[in-house]
């Protein structure tokens, strides 16, 4: 299926050094079946995809420049099965370095050293950046719930060139699929990047992109690419489409956004639309000048709360009919490029846009709006 890519603005991000705790927006941090922390008549809890990359643009790389120096990516596997292939986004940035990847696994949160059931295979990186995909040297026995961690090593000495490795800026960048409630985000508490500095690991707290592929095709991992803006004016309106999985009444709505130059001529709105496309809720966003173009968080408490049911189509989008082209507004998502049915809230939850004010929806199941809501039971 090609999704309509009209409204997508594919553009290099600029780097924002402020370092915003991905915590500071969870308030009450769900638990782990997202029925909130307390308990109380009422609870408040967020659910959505509350990411911050997009106000760091983040990625980071973790470098392989000399023989001694490894990357670990660990995860805790959610899947029991025989892992096949792998996927990591790396690239030579000088040189035609040779790696060695594959799996190992965990002795105290470290890599324990030994390629299991011997998988690892040599890679040879090129200019070209983005996600390789490798078939291991053998199959490898993965247990759901345990540890394990895909190390990339260099294979030559002296290495020919130097190696990077692409992983997020911070803790809780993009967020793999969570099965046991898709709508909030997946609690992998071991889920990190390793760097041996040719001495010794040091966890980096960075989250890792990656992809693991069993030999019954399922996968696992963070798939994410980049961060990137949807245009928001005139008929064209942009937002996310969800499927709730339990009965919440919405009290806030928040989006990453900005514009794309110079003040748009009309505010920003918000639509709350319900499984029959009927307008449930609208009102304000945000006001002309208050945004700039630099990527930030707005959030707005509705007049009155909105109950939405478990398992309805819902999708809550962004418009600005008097808004040009020229001066859009801009409403941030990540893009998945390897398989979208595994990051967040897998094809439950995706960006949605309407070319036609609202009249007929397409769902982009390959990204999803960096939002987040705050609901209550
Ligand atoms: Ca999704």
């Amino acid at each position: 299926m090609k999704n309509p890519r009209a409204a997508l603005i594919l553009v290099a991000v600029a780097i924002l050094a402020a370092s915003i705790a991905g915590a500071v927006f969870l308030l009450g941090q769900p638990n782990n079946d997202g029925n909130g922390g307390g308990s109380g008549n009422q609870t408040l809890s967020v659910v959505g995809f509350p990411v911050d990359a997009g106000l760091h643009n983040g990625k980071d790389v973790m470098w392989i420049r000399t023989p001694d120096q490894k990357v670990s990516i660990r995860f805790t596997a959610r899947i029991s099965g025989t892992a096949s292939s792998l996927a990591f986004y790396a690239f030579a940035y000088e040189g035609q370095p040779t790696v060695r990847v594959g799996i190992q696994g965990d002795s105290e949160g470290l890599p324990d050293g030994e390629w299991i059931n011997d998988n690892s295979v040599l890679v040879q990186l090129n200019q070209i950046t983005g996600f390789r995909a490798v078939d291991l040297a053998s199959g490898v026995q993965i247990q759901s719930g345990e540890e394990y961690h895909i190390v990339v090593e260099a294979a030559e000495d002296p290495l020919n060139g130097s190696a990077g490795v692409f992983v997020y800026y911070a803790n809780g960048f993009g967020q793999p699929f969570n099965p046991i409630n898709p709508d909030i985000i997946w609690n992998d508490t071991a889920m990190s990047v390793l760097a041996h500095s040719g001495q010794s690991w040091v966890e980096k707290n960075k989250w890792p992109i990656f992809v693991i592929k069993y030999t019954n095709g399922a996968m696992e991992g963070q798939p994410y690419s980049l961060a990137a803006p949807w245009v928001v004016w005139g008929d064209t309106y942009v937002g996310q489409t969800f499927v709730p999985t339990k009965d919440y009444k919405i009290t806030k709505i928040a989006f990453d956004v900005s514009t794309k130059q110079a003040a748009p001529q009309d505010k920003l709105y918000y639509q709350i639309r319900g499984p029959n496309n009927q307008i449930l809720a609208n009102g304000v966003f945000a006001e002309p000048g208050q945004l700039t173009a630099w990527q930030c968080w707005v959030e707005v408490e509705l007049p009155s709360p909105v109950a939405l049911k478990a398992g309805e189509t819902y999708r809550i989008v962004l418009l600005s009919p008097g808004s040009s082209l020229e001066n859009a507004y801009l409403l941030y998502g990540h893009e998945f490029c390897y398989n979208s049915s595994i990051g967040y809230g897998g094809h439950r939850h995706a960006i949605t846009s309407s070319f036609d004010g609202g009249e007929r929806w397409a769902d982009n199941y390959d990204a999803d709006a960096i939002f987040r809501l705050t609901v209550s039971n």
